[in-house]
């Protein structure tokens, strides 16, 4: 019975009655298990049991990239109630459970993404076989939309795997190379993608013939051990929940969830388990943090193709890059570029010693991803060859891209801009990594300020994914596209600010970190302000995320904002005391808190004597939360008020993936939404009443409240 015409899944008959299915959803980038999708799945497999002829099914995608990049997350926002979820995630769980009991052998070919749904459509195969390209990754990502693995996930990778190798995977959305899958068991072979095809469909043939895969234990003698029998079982729960509790502190229910979905399926059996699956995944698809994390996701998505600018030019192909200043930055940019982009990377300092040093730092990131297995011996030589530096600019006359990452200091960027210009082509795009300068100051001292633009990094650059890319008004359009794209080739998310000073995150982060200042000023312990923001959900608080900072590094960015936007900015005298002290934070071993080794240890006493302060309580939690949030709100109201950012969209990403501002609130904007315009301004003026100006309602924010609008209407 041949599918309809348009059907996602399609498939002919080979040699020894196998029937080779191709799952290819037409006018899709990628697959994904719409509820159309599982009826054509439903369809197909009751042809093939029909079908006589048919021994056994060897499963494969018709992407390019992708097997099945899971269940149609669009469908999720469209959820109204939690029984709603759960049935659509039964259904899912019916659909593969009908796979898994086929009366006819099932094996997967996978190659590229095989995610979520995806993944748990293979799990519920007999027999899985992954090509060994960059490209394939498995994994089970649903906690990072705030859900669990719905369709069985939960129960057929324990079982597969072991209880503690799945919870490595389930509890913190992991998606693993196939090279790891491989050694963890969730696939049987690891072939080259040119063979997958006749591998997998002799696999097929073989299970056809009555031939049953053998797998070795999972984890083995710990495995068993642990995994292996309920006191262990028992064990490995208790660690895991203390472990989730302590990561997401009660802010993301998901993990939880998944967790016990796991346990009382190995505790109960398949069946008991899925259905408390469905039911737990039917609570969490209507949660809040769900619907915030589902709209990070289709955000992030959407920004992968917008270049920031209307009709944007081709971007040109970098083949080398040049980065002046081999310092943590300026090494953090050229090791990543490498790593991630697999470019030519020539660097340049003021003398050898600085370049060495910098070549030694860079190296670095690629000899970490060598450590964690992320590329072979082969490949991490390859790369180490793209590495070079020098004290002069030989070799910057080939780049197409120049980075500068010297120190934030306008004459000292404006005489690098200078040297590159005579020392590179007239194409040569001349990107500044300032986190506040506004670019037209620097462009200005050049003879080329179409090719100049601003690129800003965030700390550590191998491992923050936010860039933001700032044009001038100067800026030539296929600048801002080359600069774009060569920002994703390094694995990051780019947006496109206004050229003005502090640009986006600098601009809202300031007088959050500002008002911190002003709490400790106040009395407020340094580790009380720091947990009261963890638990907000910020990854670490505003004094250690100061020291990560360095308060010089601070204080440069300080000056630039209040120098551009008066009192508001002012700097704190207590930070300026740190800096005199030297009491630079972590690179200088001393800060706020003590660092033994590059170690972060407890907040050092003798610093309140620096600042001036004795902490001895000031206001109250609730206060004290309320002051750095609005203050942030506010400016970020402000800021985009004046464009800094193109769309709330921008802005919201840009503070999650810039500074960790919490997921589960969707960003300041999104923040702001969910408290109400009014609400704000009421607080804002309560607390300008009580603390100053700097806490003034914006005008962005009282037109907001005045139009009873929101940032996303
Ligand atoms: N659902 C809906 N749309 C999706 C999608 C999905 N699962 N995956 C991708 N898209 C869209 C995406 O929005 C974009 O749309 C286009 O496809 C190309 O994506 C029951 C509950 C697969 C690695 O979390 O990680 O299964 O912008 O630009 O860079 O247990 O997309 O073109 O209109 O990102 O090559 C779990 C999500 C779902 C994986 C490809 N799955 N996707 O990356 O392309 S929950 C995920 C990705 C689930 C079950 C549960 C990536 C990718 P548009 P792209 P890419």
């Amino acid at each position: 019975m041949a599918p309809p015409p348009g059907a996602a899944l399609t498939w002919e008959l080979v040699d020894g009655g196998v029937a080779v299915v191709t799952f290819d959803l037409k006018g899709e980038p990628v697959n994904k298990i719409s509820r159309a999708v599982k009826q054509d799945v439903q369809a197909t497999f009751e042809a093939l049991e029909q079908d006589p002829s048919v021994k056994a099914i060897a499963f494969f995608s018709g992407k390019a990239d992708t097997f099945i990049a899971g269940a149609d997350i669009e469908e999720f926002v469209a959820l109204a109630t939690a029984a709603e979820a759960e049935r659509l995630s039964a259904e899912g769980q019916a659909l593969l459970e009908r796979v898994a009991r086929f009366p006819k052998p099932v094996a997967a070919g996978i190659h590229g993404a095989c995610l979520g749904g995806g993944l748990e459509f293979a799990l519920a195969c007999r027999y899985r076989v992954a090509s060994d390209h960059p490209r394939t990754q498995l994994g089970l990502p649903e906690v990072q939309l705030g859900l669990l693995p719905g369709a069985g996930g939960c129960q057929r990778l324990p079982r597969l795997i072991g209880a503690r190798a799945a919870l490595d995977i389930i509890l913190a959305g992991k998606v693993e190379r196939a090279q790891k899958a491989f050694r963890l068991g969730i696939v049987d072979e690891l072939v080259p993608h040119a063979i997958l095809k006749d591998i997998t469909i002799a696999a097929a043939q073989r299970m056809a013939g009555g031939w049953q895969p053998r797998r070795r234990r999972p984890g083995g003698f710990t495995g068993w051990l642990l995994d292996g029998n309920p006191l262990g079982r028992r064990l490995v729960f208790r660690a895991a929940r203390k472990q989730v509790l302590a990561q997401t502190r009660g802010n993301y229910p998901a993990p939880l969830a998944a967790l016990e979905a796991v346990e009382f399926g190995l505790k109960h059996g398949m069946a008991a388990g899925l259905k408390r699956e469905a039911e737990l995944f039917g609570q969490l698809a209507v949660t809040d943090v769900s619907r915030k994390l589902v709209q990070i996701f289709f955000a992030t998505t959407a920004l992968k193709k917008d270049f920031g600018i209307p009709n944007p030019p081709p971007p040109a192909t970098v083949h080398r890059l040049g980065v002046v200043g081999a310092g943590f930055m300026g090494a953090g940019i050229a090791g990543t570029a490498i790593a991630q982009g697999g470019v030519d990377v020539r660097m340049k300092d003021a003398d050898l010693p600085r370049v060495t040093k910098g070549l030694a730092t860079a190296r670095e990131i690629l000899d970490d991803r060598l450590k964690r297995r992320r590329i072979t011996k082969y490949e991490h030589a390859r790369l180490v060859a793209l590495l070079s530096g020098s004290d002069t600019y030989t070799g910057f006359g080939r780049a197409e891209l120049v980075i500068e990452a010297v120190f934030e200091d306008l004459q000292v960027k404006q005489q690098v801009l200078r040297e590159v210009e005579s020392a590179s082509g007239p194409e040569t795009v001349f990107a500044s990594n300032t986190s506040t300068i506004p670019i037209r100051r620097i462009a200005e001292a050049g003879g080329r300020p179409e090719h100049v633009i601003g690129m800003h990094f965030f700390s550590p650059v191998a491992r923050m994914p936010l860039v933001e890319v700032i044009p001038s008004t100067r800026t030539l359009p296929a600048v801002v596209s080359t600069t774009v794209a060569f920002g994703r080739r390094m694995g990051k998310t780019p947006i496109v600010v206004k050229d003005s000073p502090g640009f986006w995150i600098n601009r809202i982060l300031t007088p959050y970190m500002n008002e911190a200042g002003q709490l400790l000023v106040e009395g407020v312990a340094i580790e009380e302000l720091d947990r009261l923001m963890v638990e907000f959900g910020f990854p670490v608080g505003p004094i250690t995320l100061m020291d990560e900072v360095g308060l010089d590094v601070g204080e440069k960015v300080i000056g630039v904002m209040h120098e551009a936007y008066g009192e508001r900015f002012a700097p704190v005298p207590a930070f300026a005391g740190m800096v005199k002290s030297g009491r630079f934070g972590r690179k200088a071993g001393k800060g706020f808190y003590q660092y033994a080794g590059g170690k972060k240890g407890g907040v050092d006493p003798a610093v309140y004597e620096v600042i001036g302060a004795q902490p001895n309580g000031g206001p109250r939690p609730a206060e004290i939360i309320q002051r750095l949030v609005l203050v942030m709100l506010n400016e970020a109201a402000r800021a985009a008020g004046e464009g800094i950012v193109r769309s709330p969209r921008d802005g919201d990403v840009g503070a999650i993936f810039g500074f960790g501002f919490p997921p589960f609130r969707g960003g300041p904007l999104r923040h702001a939404d969910d408290l109400g315009a009014a609400r704000i301004v009421g607080e804002l003026e309560r607390l300008a009443d009580r603390y100053g100006a700097r806490f003034a309602p914006s005008d962005a924010l009282r037109d907001l409240a005045q139009r009873n609008t929101k940032f996303y209407p």
